[in-house]
């Protein structure tokens, strides 16, 4: 199957290439440099990584416009730099809607136009609201600590045994999120040996969401195929499950909005939770034994033996695990890009540059995190460099976005990351396995997400 579409692909793409040679964005963009397509098209051949990617758009770019024109199945323009960014995303998003995804792909029928993530107009600043307070609610760090100790009674059956750390990260999220949103047991917990049936469709969808063929080749969707089939019955059963967690709960939110839209503000929220990765710290905290010792020394002095009355006070006094998930977010954003979004008039970026009505838009958070001109030794992980940080460094830092459409789980995920990464440390020694084929390099998988491939680790009991 893969390989007829990678065929289907390589032609396509040949085709667009051609359709790129006409479709020439508009003369006043002529000064934004572009990014080779063919040195894009043999990176995704070859099954480059998001580094080599990345790595393109900053050569791309010498004389450091902080804009890029890139092609793909049409063009966007990406912002690289701060300054550019922080002017598209403060701008009204009534006049930058997002891009409405193409419709009948799997990626449309799951997220749907009404989810919070993807929709624009009335309907968002109504979810905005309902979702805003909901997290405000949340801000306590109680629940969290529950779900943390779960984990940590779960993982103690598990020590000195190398264990698939992002299927356990995806557990730790769901179960959360179903405490978080509905006050639901997720019984994501309670045992690693079965897999909570939650978590098995959501995994499923989400495979097949991402699946980039079925996004670019609409007709895909339309052919009988045993996928769609499946597919189908598999959003039902999403859907249905989180009806009924409505149903037991009947959270105030089922009595102001009917229930199909109670639907879509649920899974937007699971949705853009599943950027969470502790892994990305846990890994660095391997390479680093050191960093991984003083973050453990410093939850000791903070916290002492009463791990149990964690309050946001204490979780403030944490300032080197903060700058230890601060630092993960910069080299590796979960949402390395934005989704992409398009003017509904000229929009002015600065004095002299306008986006022409209509262009699709892109902040690219990779690239603007590892600016060199702002972080010395930018691919550097280097957690010290958030104790004392400049304004300058402060104001480049932007993994949860900013202005109106910025990320609402940001405070909740950042007490969340502190909690989790904390009780554990007070547990466990966390290491790679010997051998590990992880221990210098991670692959990223393509999704739109930066999402790990598999990744053991180890968790040993501390003396
Ligand atoms: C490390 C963790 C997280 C990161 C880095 C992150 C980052 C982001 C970013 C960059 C956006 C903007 C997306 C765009 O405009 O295209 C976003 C939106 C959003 N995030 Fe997060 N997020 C995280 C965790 C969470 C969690 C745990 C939740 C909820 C439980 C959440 C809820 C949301 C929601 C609802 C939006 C949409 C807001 C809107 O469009 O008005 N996020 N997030
Ligand atoms: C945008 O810039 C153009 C040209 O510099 C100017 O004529 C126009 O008034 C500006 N628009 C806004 C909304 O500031
Ligand atoms: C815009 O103006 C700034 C300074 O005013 C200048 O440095 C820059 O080169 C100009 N950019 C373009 C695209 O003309
Ligand atoms: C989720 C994940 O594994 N992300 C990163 C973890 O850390 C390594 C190396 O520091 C990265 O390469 C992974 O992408």
């Amino acid at each position: 199957m893969t390989y007829w579409l990678y065929l289907i692909f390589i032609i396509f793409n040949l085709l667009f290439y051609f359709i790129r040679r006409i479709n020439k964005p508009p003369k006043e963009l002529d000064f934004i440099p572009t990014v080779s397509f063919f040195k894009d098209i043999l990176i995704l051949l070859r099954n480059g990584g998001q580094l080599e990617t990345q790595n393109l758009f900053r050569e791309s770019d010498p004389n450091k416009i902080g804009l890029v024109k890139h092609y793909f199945f049409g063009w966007t323009i990406h912002i690289t730099d701060i300054e550019y960014a922080k002017s598209f995303l403060s701008e009204s998003v009534h006049n930058i809607p997002k891009t409405e995804m193409p419709p009948k792909t799997p990626l449309s029928i799951f997220y749907g136009k009404k989810g919070i993530l993807v929709s624009n107009g009335d309907r968002w600043t109504q979810q905005r609201k309902i979702a805003s307070s909901a997290f405000n609610r949340a801000l306590r760090p109680d629940m969290v600590v529950e779900c943390t100790n779960e984990f940590i009674t779960l993982l103690n059956k598990w020590t000195d045994t190398p264990i698939d750390i992002l299927s356990l990260s995806k557990r730790l999220t769901i179960q959360i999120l179903g405490k978080l949103t509905l006050a639901y047991d997720m019984e994501a917990l309670d045992s690693l040996e079965e897999q909570p049936h939650f978590l098995d469709i959501y995994n499923k969808i989400f495979q097949h969401v991402n699946n980039p063929f079925f996004m670019i080749f609409p007709f895909l969707n339309l052919l009988a195929l045993k996928r769609n089939i499946e597919f189908s019955s598999l959003i039902k059963e999403f859907n249905k499950f989180i009806l009924k967690m409505i149903e037991q709960r009947r959270l105030e939110l089922s009595k102001e909005n009917n229930e199909n839209e109670n639907t879509d503000l649920l899974s937007g929220l699971l949705e853009a939770a599943n950027h969470e990765e502790y892994n990305f710290t846990n890994k660095e905290l391997r390479d680093h034994l050191d960093i991984q010792k003083k973050a453990r020394d410093e939850v000791i002095n903070v916290l002492g033996s009463a791990s149990n009355v964690l309050t946001s006070e204490k979780l403030k006094d944490l300032k080197y695990l903060t700058a230890i998930i601060m630092e993960s977010l910069r080299l590796y954003p979960p949402a390395a890009l934005l989704v992409y979004r398009k003017p509904t008039k000229p929009f002015n970026l600065s004095e002299n540059i306008t986006i022409p009505k209509g262009i699709s838009v892109t902040v690219n958070f990779w690239q603007i995190h590892r600016n060199p001109d702002i972080w010395n030794d930018a691919d550097k992980f280097i957690p010290e460099r958030f104790i004392n940080p400049t304004k300058e460094m402060e104001n480049s830092w932007i993994p949860f976005s900013i202005g109106p459409r910025n990320c609402l789980g940001q405070d909740f995920s950042m007490m969340e990351q502190k909690v989790v990464i904390a009780l554990t440390l007070l547990n466990f020694e966390l290491s790679f396995p010997p051998n590990s084929k992880h221990l210098d390099e991670i692959p990223l998988t393509k999704n739109f997400l930066l999402q790990p491939k598999k990744i053991d680790l180890i968790f040993s009991k501390l003396k």
